[in-house]
């Protein structure tokens, strides 16, 4: 069963998601090559692309694991560079690192602060080599996102190491910054997949929302660095991609131990977003029931409250979810989202020419 397709027979990038086997199956009748993706669930299994493992159940999906893969129309070339396995293809690359936290015991701060350091360092590191300025989406996933050591709960050392990172690389801290999502699970490395091209992407915000690296010194020392969303340009697309988006308004968690609540809000910030894209995209409007979803739910149990909610907007098909920890111990769930457009098609375009 595929659960989630997008493709069209012009398209240079596809996304294929669905029970790992069909969409294996379906992608090797492609031509071209599987660019890298994310396996979710319970099984592991050995590929020759890169691939982020998230281990985590999946509360209503009858499937065990599900696999989302970024397939391309193009020949590609691989490599494992600076510990990170990576695929190109043109000017799009996949790469996927994964760094053992056991290995920056010594590091002289907090070991998930150092990773996450060193992690992105090493993502800069390699785009400067590949010549491919510019990063467009992260997912970041790491253990016990809302545990405190030293004083300090991990997901603000993990923002501290990425703003370092950041600043050391020369790279934007405000403004164009990628989008992405910063999850936590039960266990695991510090694992951080992304995507990146060689033009910028054009990053969105949302009204409702403080945009994230302005967040008050409330939230941590160093603030989170990502945008809202992000519209992205492979060879005769866009792509929009929503990043984990909550129960945020301002810069305050609202409806605190309320999942409806949280849920709904959610959604209304899901909307702007799309709102926002829509007034800076090329190609046709996006539709919220159009777009392909990701939802976290810190609790499963929550899960059919979520979906009562969100199907009547954003339709069935296209949600998966994921029970996994939100970055904010007050936060139950939180949505990110993502489709593709072609850009030539004229019967869709956004600014179709005017009739003479
Ligand atoms: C928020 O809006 C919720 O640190 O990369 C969402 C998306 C969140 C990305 C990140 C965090 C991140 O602040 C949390």
């Amino acid at each position: 069963m595929i659960r989630r397709w997008i493709r069209s027979d012009v398209s240079f990038l596809n996304f294929v998601s669905g029970v790992a086997q069909l969409s294996h199956s379906v992608v090797s009748r492609e031509t071209g090559c599987i660019l890298g993706g994310a396996r979710l669930g319970s099984e592991n299994s050995a590929v020759n692309w890169p691939q982020q493992h998230i281990s985590a159940h999946l509360p209503g999906s009858t499937a065990s694991t599900l696999c989302d893969v970024w397939w391309v129309d193009a020949p590609c070339r691989s490599g494992c560079d600076e510990g990170i396995a990576w695929r190109r293809a043109g000017d799009v690359l996949y790469g996927v690192i994964e760094l053992d936290e056991a290995d920056f015991s010594a590091a002289g701060c907090p070991a998930i602060q150092a990773a996450s350091e060193e992690a992105y360092r090493r993502i800069f590191r390699l785009l400067d080599a590949q010549k491919l300025p510019a990063l467009w989406r992260v997912w970041n996933y790491l253990a016990g996102i809302n545990e405190e050591t030293a004083g300090l709960e991990r997901y603000r050392q993990f923002n501290i190491g990425r703003q370092d990172a950041f600043l050391a690389c020369r790279q934007g801290t405000t403004g164009n910054v990628p989008a992405a999502c910063a999850i936590g699970l039960s266990a695991g490395p510090l694992s951080i997949a992304f995507l990146a091209g060689a033009v910028p992407a054009v990053a969105v915000e949302n009204p409702r929302q403080i945009s994230a690296y302005h967040y008050p010194a409330e939230y941590g020392p160093r603030s989170p660095i990502f945008s809202r969303a992000a519209l992205v340009y492979p060879p005769g697309q866009e792509i929009l991609f929503i990043s984990g988006t909550a129960s945020i308004v301002g810069h305050q968690t609202v409806h605190p131990g309320d999942i409806a609540g949280q849920c709904s809000e959610s959604l209304a910030n899901i909307l702007a977003v799309v709102s926002e894209a829509n007034r800076l995209c090329r190609s046709a409007r996006f539709m919220p029931d159009a777009l392909i979803y990701r939802v976290y739910l810190r609790h499963a149990a929550d899960y059919p409250v979520v979906r009562n909610i969100l199907s009547p907007t954003l339709g069935d098909a296209g949600i998966v979810y994921v029970e996994a920890d939100i970055c904010r111990a007050d936060l139950l769930v939180e949505i990110e989202a993502m489709a593709m457009h072609s850009l030539e098609s004229g019967a869709s375009a956004k600014h179709p020419a005017e009739p003479l």
